[in-house]
């Protein structure tokens, strides 16, 4: 390889750091004064979210599967990588032909601008944060290139100086080369200036972003509000725990999920921060009455509390997204008592403040099930990422077409006129929870000791009840099992079964019967479009 070669790689490589640089100064800009904007008229989360927004249900449910809920950090690697090749093939360009570099520098901020316009609920003021972003970048690699220009044109200066070798030019930029190594310290002084430059850019824009986070975490004052909230004690208060719904198997879940560990799935790259004060719901559509009712108007009101397990249809068989919480709450049914809903209609499509939605059957919501617009998890207001301040919760309906958090629309319409956000994207329109069984005791390939082997789990058929769980051992005859008090037929149920084992390898199978409609089917379904099913097999190790 000759020096000729080599310095014009080394510049080549320097010109994709400064596209790198760059790209990072245009987020880190964009962040800073982002902080004064919502969330999603910065570049990451308006671009990440329209990502999630374009990803299909097989991505969607082999993300979750993949990285569970750190779907959303698994996007933001993703994306980093993406943004950090398209900038360094930017630098590059850029270093070769500036008018080129320069054009694909404002094509990307064109793109990050429709991006945030398209965003539930964007205004023209959002486009700001981007603006000034995209403008920095351009300026910083503006500067970075020339930087590089010069280092080169130093270098080749010294080169000719040094030795009066052939000259190597190609038909761009004329670089010299030499044999002589004066060549490789005459580099090494003249991109000094670069590398300042460089540095000076990355500080910049990693200051920037730091400060941006910082400034947003500081602005938002919901935590305190949200943890100063008090709510009245309910109308109609939870029935109290049966005595033994809690299973006594070691390992086997807890029946109230903590809120800390309750499952979370949503497509809010960002969670939406809205505070309960300025909080409203529209209440529209077909009906003699539209209104809007405020958060007070909720507290207000007769609430009701109850425990009620939360499924998501992207739960495969033995998953782990589904919860158990004491929701505090008001009927559903009563605001659609107060709509008057038209003859007609026959679903709600609820709506949140970042765009997702739900279609919930109109009959659903008027029966006497407990369906209702929550305000308080466990004893406490609603989590952020849990639908902070209000949410829904359906009891028999899979999360994707009824528990939409940070709600703040509900239209009253039919099938047949609106889709709701999944069942654009391949999923099912309604989605009943399928009666199901998890094993969590012995968990999968775990090894216990010979013996006596406790079996234990969890089954589920919210708004049917579990009457029965059976297991076949080893492939043997299905044995019921002992089945803990049952809380309501809105929550799941424990059970526990003593088996006595051998070493060796062993399987456990198990089967769920709900009052209605009998035995859980066998059969093997994904979880698109309507939920997975199928028996849970669980081999592990009795040694
Ligand atoms: N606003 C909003 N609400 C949403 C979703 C969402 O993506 N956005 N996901 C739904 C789905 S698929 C499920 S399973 C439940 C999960 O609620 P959790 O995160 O509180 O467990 O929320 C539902 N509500
Ligand atoms: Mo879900």
């Amino acid at each position: 390889m000759t020096h000729s070669t080599r310095g014009r790689r080394g510049s080549t490589v320097l010109a994709a750091l400064a596209g790198i640089i760059a790209a990072g100064l245009v987020l880190g800009v964009a962040e800073l004064v982002g902080a004064f904007f919502r969330a999603s008229a910065t570049p990451v989360i308006a671009m990440g979210s329209t990502f999630i927004d374009f990803t299909p249900s097989w991505m969607k449910d082999f993300a979750i599967e993949t990285f569970g809920t750190n779907d959303k950090l698994a996007l933001l690697v993703g994306m980093g990588v993406t943004i950090a090749l398209l900038a360094a093939v930017l630098g590059i360009v850029a270093y070769r032909r500036w008018v080129l570099g320069a054009a694909g520098v404002l094509l990307m901020g064109a793109i990050i601008l429709a991006a945030v316009l398209t965003r539930a609920g964007a205004s023209l003021p959002d486009m700001i944060p981007t603006v000034i972003g995209t403008a920095a970048g351009l300026l910083a690699l503006r500067w970075l290139i020339a930087r590089l220009h010069r280092a080169d044109a130093a270098t080749r200066t010294e080169s000719s100086a040094a030795a009066e070798a052939g000259a190597a030019h190609d038909d761009e930029l004329p670089r010299t080369g030499s044999t002589s190594s004066a060549a490789t310290p005459g580099h090494a002084t003249s991109r000094r200036g670069f590398f300042v430059a460089a540095g000076v850019t990355a500080v910049v824009a990693a200051a920037a972003a730091g400060g941006g986070r910082l400034l947003a975490g500081a602005r938002s004052n919901l935590a305190a509000a949200r943890d100063s909230l008090r709510f009245p004690a309910p109308a109609s208060p939870a029935p109290p725990l049966p005595d033994g719904v809690q299973s006594s198997v070691e390992g086997v879940t807890s029946f109230v999920t903590p809120n800390s560990d309750f499952y979370r799935i949503d497509t809010a790259l960002s969670v939406p921060q809205l505070s309960a004060e300025d909080w409203v719901l529209r209440v529209h559509g077909m009906v003699e009455e539209e209104f809007e009712l405020s958060f007070q108007d909720l507290l207000d009101a007769d609430l009701i509390e109850r425990h009620i397990t939360l499924t998501c249809v992207s739960n495969p068989v033995g998953g782990g997204l589904v919860g158990t919480a004491k929701w505090l709450g008001y009927p559903l049914r009563e605001v659609l008592a107060r709509a008057r809903p038209l003859a007609g209609a026959d679903m709600v499509l609820s709506t949140s403040s970042d765009g997702f939605s739900a279609s919930t059957p109109l009959p659903v919501l008027q029966d006497d099930r407990d369906a209702i617009l929550a305000v308080a998890m466990n004893d406490e207001p609603l989590p952020a990422e849990h639908g902070f301040p209000v949410r829904m919760v359906v009891p028999g309906l899979y999360g994707y077409v009824s528990a939409t958090k940070w709600v703040v629309d509900l239209e009253v319409t039919r099938f047949a006129d609106a889709k709701a956000y999944w069942s654009d994207r391949g999923w099912a329109e309604r989605g009943p929870i399928k009666t199901m069984t998890r094993v969590e005791v012995p968990k999968p390939f775990a090894s216990v000791d010979a013996g006596e082997v406790m079996i234990g789990g969890v089954a589920w058929s919210q708004q049917r009840g579990i009457t029965k769980v059976e297991v076949s051992v080893d492939d043997g005859d299905w044995e019921a099992v002992d089945l803990a008090a049952e809380a309501s037929v809105d929550t799941w149920r424990q059970w526990s079964h003593a088996v006595t084992l051998d070493a060796g390898l062993h399987t456990v199978r198990a089967r769920a019967t709900d009052a209605v409609d009998g035995v859980q089917t066998d059969e093997r379904a994904e979880t698109v479009p309507d939920g997975a099913s199928g028996w849970q097999l669980v081999q592990f190790t009795v040694a």
